[in-house]
């Protein structure tokens, strides 16, 4: 019989309510209650990332790892990897997600050559596609780990040395394998060191130029291998690069038109890189998705204190009700879902803690759901936007969306209507009506 490596978690986690006191229930979290027609486990699709919850140690700057989990146990790196699926499959199951991602050194581990790696890899493969036929939990991506062995310390497919990028390359295209061989609806490129330290050893143009190779090349073989999902660039502006050239959604379009990838990409956008990058995750959100390419979201949080890349679980209720918002106005995410890629803290160190991480993200996640449906239903926020632009909508306003008039033009136009009234952007009062609605205790 198969190790119980959660024993304390009997079953499946229930629904509790919002008055439930048990911390080990869901509050809001209902996988098959019905919200504007579909099903919240429909809207939010739901992915536990394999890297930080199973392959995390607690390591920082500072100490080693503290967990000591216990599917780490096993004498051999491929009897760990082994027995890390067998837990990772009883975890997804009592959580009742419907999805997981992985890079592929977080399930199998890095061999002495290539063809030992990749046979590694196709091993632990095989164990996870009978685990995800038993438990009915697919694939939401895969990517490749081509950012932590020393060979790539200046970077993958960014790296001088065209041997790297073969590495990188080899890597890729097994990950992207293992990715079509378990039903995955994404493949994820996160360019862990694509960028610079210093430009005074950086050939910054050609960088750039291999990069979008790299892209290219995968793209190709993924759909020459079958790969009907859609490839996703993961924005990130720092760490571990100083200067990385995935800075954010705005750059990575351009990199996308620039280098004619844009058909077959959307991005992965991450709240805590938003922040890295100075911006809102709204800000990053909604770039994305004016330009009909936000196509999944890696959710977590920083600390806004500091400047680095802390993946806590998104807890913020009005943060993840205007993700929710956004992802409602385009009506969904379609290869893409809501993927954890947050950790629980060093002194978090039980397995137990695991549990209540994951209930904690999806409960906020759940109920900003029915909030932004509110909201989105009542026209909250969205009406008096609408009508703060109703100039555009006919007359002068038309004309110059349509390019049907000039400079010139547009000079008579403003002698003749004088000065223009001065309108409140009533801020203040868009911000207590959204604090309504997030602090509402009505919607159950
Ligand atoms: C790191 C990234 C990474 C990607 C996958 O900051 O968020 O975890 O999501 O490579
Ligand atoms: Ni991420
Ligand atoms: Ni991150």
């Amino acid at each position: 019989m198969a190790r119980n490596y959660f024993p304390e978690v009997k079953g499946k986690i229930k629904y509790g309510g919002p008055d439930s006191k048990d911390p080990l229930t869901f509050k809001w979290y209902r996988a098959k209650r019905k919200v504007g027609g579909k099903t919240m486990e429909e809207h939010l699709k739901f992915a536990v990332c394999y890297w930080h919850t199973f392959k995390g140690t607690g390591a920082d700057p500072f100490g080693g790892g503290v967990y000591e989990r216990p599917w780490d146990q096993a004498d051999t790196p491929m009897g760990v990897a082994e027995d890390t699926v067998q837990a990772a499959f009883e975890f997804f199951k009592k959580l009742g997600v419907p999805y997981w991602c992985f890079h592929d050194r977080d399930i199998a581990p890095e061999g002495d050559s290539i063809r030992e790696s990749a046979k590694n890899l196709d091993a632990i493969v095989q164990i996870a596609k009978k685990k995800q036929k038993e438990t009915g939990v697919k694939l939401l991506w895969g990517t490749a780990n081509v950012f932590s062995h020393a060979r790539y310390v200046h970077g993958a497919g960014t790296n001088p040395d065209p041997l790297v990028f073969a590495h990188a390359a080899a890597q890729i295209r097994r990950a992207i394998d293992a990715t079509i061989t378990l039903g995955g609806r994404g493949y994820v490129f996160w360019g862990g060191r694509e960028g610079y330290v210093s430009l005074i050893n950086t050939n910054m143009k050609q960088e750039r130029e291999q990069l979008a190779a790299l892209l290219t090349m995968a793209r190709d073989y993924g759909r020459k291998s079958g790969f009907k999902g859609t490839f996703f660039i993961e924005p990130k502006p720092k760490e571990p690069s100083t200067h990385q050239y995935d800075f954010d959604s705005a750059t990575c379009l351009g990199f996308l038109t620039e280098f004619d990838l844009l058909d077959d990409f959307a991005l992965n956008v991450e709240a805590n890189h938003a922040t890295l990058a100075t911006h809102t995750f709204e800000h990053e959100l909604l770039t994305a998705s004016n330009a009909g390419k936000l196509g999944s979201l890696d959710i977590n949080r920083g600390d806004m204190t500091v400047g680095w890349d802390t993946d806590q679980f998104a807890m913020d209720l009005k943060e993840c009700t205007q993700a929710m918002l956004i992802i409602l106005n385009q009506r969904g995410l379609r290869h893409g879902g809501l993927n954890f890629d947050a950790k629980v803290r060093r002194s978090s160190f039980d397995t137990v803690d695991l549990f209540h991480a994951h209930i904690g993200g999806m409960d906020t996640f759940a109920r900003a759901l029915l909030i932004a449906d509110r909201m989105k239903r009542d026209g909250a926020l969205s009406d008096f936007i609408k009508d703060r632009y109703k100039g555009y909508r006919s007359g002068i306003g038309r004309k110059i969306l349509s390019g049907k008039t000039s400079l010139p033009a547009l000079e008579a136009y403003a002698t003749k209507n004088g000065e223009p009234e001065k309108i409140s952007g009533r801020q203040e009062m868009l911000e207590n009506i959204l604090n309504d609605y997030v602090h509402s205790t009505k919607i159950v």
